[in-house]
């Protein structure tokens, strides 16, 4: 049987609501910035995140855009875009313009109390996920995960289970002995073509996807004084009320339901 031995989390949604507040409104900062009359609101960028990965996430926007404006080395465009629009995100964060999510910094802290090892799997840039951890979890909190596999380790993203398999791959762990925490389809595909048992904490852009496959689908991942709302997932009905918020006790019952 096998034991519960890592967790696997993914970035964007998951450990931060990133997307609507921070990098939609640090891409609308670059256009303006380049002098483009790209603007991003709310509901748009909503549909744009199906594409993962801001590079592709700008060359889909602008296949589809009816511009007149000729772009020449649309390449270079992106790339310059791209880095700068992650500067203006990382200033958001070091203004603290941006948090973790309930549950999120507890629980990391007691799965490593407790010998989870832990890891994250994410489609976003590296330099993304360094500002975010150390501005929101621990200026040493890059030290508290074993494995950070980003955009730059594997550029093949989510659906894909690339980034996945990389992490099980460094971390030399079977699929069965670890969750993952994601937010969106996207990610819940990637997990579970790698064989990872999810689970999902919706936000306000991924609510409404097809989650039925997930272990579980919660609201957040709760405190004490801030219970979980259920609202989903393979093993919702086998969850006993005794359980508010993420703990790793519950984790491990969770782990041992979905290996049922
Ligand atoms: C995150 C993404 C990223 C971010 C922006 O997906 O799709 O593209 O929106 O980051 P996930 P970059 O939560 O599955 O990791 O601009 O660095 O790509
Ligand atoms: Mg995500």
């Amino acid at each position: 049987m096998n034991k519960l031995k890592a967790l696997i989390f993914d970035v964007d949604g998951t450990l931060a609501d990133t997307e609507r507040d921070g990098h939609r409104v640090a891409f609308n900062q670059a256009f303006a910035d380049a002098g483009l009359d790209w603007s991003w609101d709310v509901g748009l960028y909503g549909e744009l995140l199906k594409i993962s990965g801001g590079k592709e996430r700008m060359y889909h926007y602008l296949a589809d855009l009816d511009h007149d404006q000729k772009l020449n080395d649309t390449d270079a465009l992106i790339a310059g875009l791209h880095a700068a629009k992650n500067r203006l995100y990382s200033q958001m964060l070091q203004q603290g313009k941006i948090s973790l999510r309930p549950g999120v910094k507890r629980l990391l802290s007691e799965a490593r109390d407790s010998g989870l090892r832990i890891a994250i799997a994410t489609t976003t840039s590296r330099i993304n996920v360094i500002a975010l951890l150390e501005q929101t979890l621990d200026p040493m909190a890059l030290s508290w995960f074993e494995i950070i596999a980003t955009a730059e380790e594997v550029p093949d993203k989510k659906p894909s289970p690339a980034v996945y398999e990389y992490v099980l791959e460094a971390m030399q762990l079977d699929a069965k002995s670890c969750l993952a925490f994601e937010d969106s389809e996207n990610g819940l595909m990637a997990a579970q073509q790698a064989g990872i048992n999810t689970i999902i904490t919706l936000n306000d852009y991924t609510r409404n996807g097809d989650y039925s496959q997930a272990l579980l689908v919660v609201s957040d991942l709760g405190e004490p004084d801030q219970p979980f709302e259920i609202m989903g997932g393979q093993a919702a009905q086998l969850i006993t009320d005794q359980y508010k918020y993420f703990s790793v006790d519950f984790l491990r019952e969770l782990h041992r339901i979905g290996l049922s």
